[in-house]
């Protein structure tokens, strides 16, 4: 059967990779729908795309930024008259459903909408200088030419969060989307292009890892590199990118904790559990992946759980009554499937799942069972690695101290949540959690574009997306406007 073939994208050119070698894109619920076939670029691809960038800087730089807003939200208008379209084509490359796919989509029209308001704020300040008749003042530049790592599980946000406020501060951009779901992000470039965007101003380079990201990381004409994936590749990155003394924005892994107080509304955080864990198949950052349960309502809630964890419906994300679709690729149920050997050879109790479903609608996909484990200690890998698939490990406590101490105790820090109607308790944990996000009484996915997306330990490296990219995207310039006519030297001809 014949397929679409795609090119990269590079200074307005839709161009082959150097080598000519594809990456096949396949529907992970049916992998003999055929998406399209994706450059697998390597470095000259990169080389090329990076020098149409700094190209592009030239002129970009010097557009208004209401101006260059206004591109924004224009493409999120298109992006709204095309939700549809590019949500089924998404759940078609990534598999998640479909109600996910629409929110994915509405993601990055609300940052496009979001953004586009940036273009008249973009604020510096202006502050006293210690000398007469001199004005001071600080504004915010571009960086230059940006370089954009994204994941495969928001296939249209995440590009969105980090192409949007890098163009609004007048960066022109190269981006590396992920090998599984290339298409998303080419839908969203080509918004950008019919709401206006100028040639060279965002490239397109498509491939793996190893052989496209690397050479964009090492780049010497690339200022900033903004990545969302793994801790592993994000340390690799950081590495990488030191030797050219670029900035390094990070977004990885989590491992977040869900905390159910005794006097919780349980039916909420049934909901919110059952979402938190198995919405996008496990398969988000901020997954709910450790519920920790006060004991006195473990055995219900644990119970009910699981009854609902079984009747979820696994399938095709585009048929609407499914309500779980498949895990990204092969390599991802392995994950699943190994760390389900490990939580049983620690001790974990297997209450549903734990498998590979292979048989009849599944034959043709990569899909795993909702699972559960309980009996899951602080110390065991099941309650500290990221699985990243619909796995989710329930640990019980005696007090609130040591519910907290516990969500605590792990290497990541990226979202969290508390169940409770105790106001004082939500307001200790809100305090003490360690995590860049904090839900109370609502699970721990759900963030919303606006503000500061991102977390502490190994899940970042201090920045944030949403409230914080305008920061990461510009640098600050002081300017010094001295109107006396003679020289006047700071610290001196002013000191006592
Ligand atoms: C991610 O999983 O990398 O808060 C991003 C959420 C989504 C974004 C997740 N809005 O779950």
């Amino acid at each position: 059967m014949s397929h679409p073939v795609y090119k990269n994208l590079v200074g307005g050119e839709w161009v082959p990779a150097a080598q000519g070698r594809t990456i096949l894109n396949l529907n992970p619920a049916d992998h003999g729908d055929v998406i399209g076939a994706f450059p697998a670029s390597v470095a000259a691809d990169v080389d090329a795309a990076v020098a149409a960038a700094r190209r592009a800087f030239a002129s970009w730089r010097l557009v208004p930024a209401p101006k260059r807003a206004e591109i924004l939200l224009r493409t999120g208008t298109l992006l709204q008259e095309r939700k549809e379209k590019y949500a089924r084509e998404m759940t078609r490359e990534m598999g998640k459903v479909l109600a996910e796919t629409r929110g994915d989509v509405q993601e990055a029209i609300d940052e496009a909408f979001y953004v586009a308001g940036e273009g008249r704020r973009l604020y510096g300040v202006t502050t006293p200088s210690e000398l007469e008749k001199k004005f001071a003042m600080s504004v915010r530049m571009p960086v230059g030419v940006v370089g954009l790592i994204t994941p495969w599980n928001f296939p249209m946000a995440i590009p969105s969060w980090k192409l949007f406020p890098a163009l609004v501060a007048g960066n022109t951009c190269v981006i590396k989307p992920a090998e599984d779901t290339p298409l998303s992000t080419y839908n969203l470039v080509e918004t950008l292009i019919d709401a206006g965007l100028p040639p060279g101003v965002v490239n397109i380079v498509s491939g793996e890892g190893p052989e496209a990201g690397a050479p964009l990381v090492e780049h010497a004409h690339v200022r900033a590199i903004s990545f969302t994936g793994s801790s592993e590749v994000g340390s690799l990155v950081a590495q990488r990118a030191a030797a050219t003394f670029k900035q390094v924005s990070l977004e990885m892994g989590g491992k977040n904790a869900m905390i159910v107080l005794d006097d919780a509304n349980l039916d909420l955080a049934l909901d919110g559990a059952l979402w938190g864990a198995f919405g996008t198949t496990g398969q988000r950052c901020t997954a709910t992946s450790r519920i920790l349960l006060q004991k006195r309502i473990a055995g219900e809630f644990t119970e009910k759980l699981v009854a609902r964890a079984k009747k979820l419906r696994v399938g095709n994300g585009l048929d609407e009554s499914v309500e779980v679709g498949p895990q990204i690729n092969k390599q991802q149920i392995d994950t699943s499937t190994k760390y389900a050997d490990i939580a049983q050879r620690e001790g974990a109790t297997l209450l549903c799942g734990g498998h590979a479903l292979c048989a009849g609608e599944y034959a043709t996909g990569t899909f795993f069972e909702p699972t559960v484990f309980a009996g899951v200690k602080p110390a065991m890998r099941i309650a500290r690695e990221e699985v990243f698939g619909p796995v989710v490990s329930l640990l019980e406590f005696d007090s609130f101290e040591e519910a907290i101490a516990i969500a605590n105790s792990i290497d990541y820090g990226l979202s969290t949540a508390l169940y409770t109607r105790d106001v004082n308790r939500a307001f200790t944990a809100m305090r003490d959690l360690e995590a860049g996000i904090t839900y109370i009484n609502a699970p721990t996915i759900g963030a919303e574009v606006h503000l500061p997306f991102g977390g502490v330990k190994q899940t970042g490296n201090g920045h944030r997306e949403g409230l914080g990219a305008i920061e990461f995207f510009t640098t600050w310039k002081a300017v010094y406007v001295d109107y006396s006519d003679k020289l006047q030297r700071a610290q001196i001809d002013n000191a006592e």
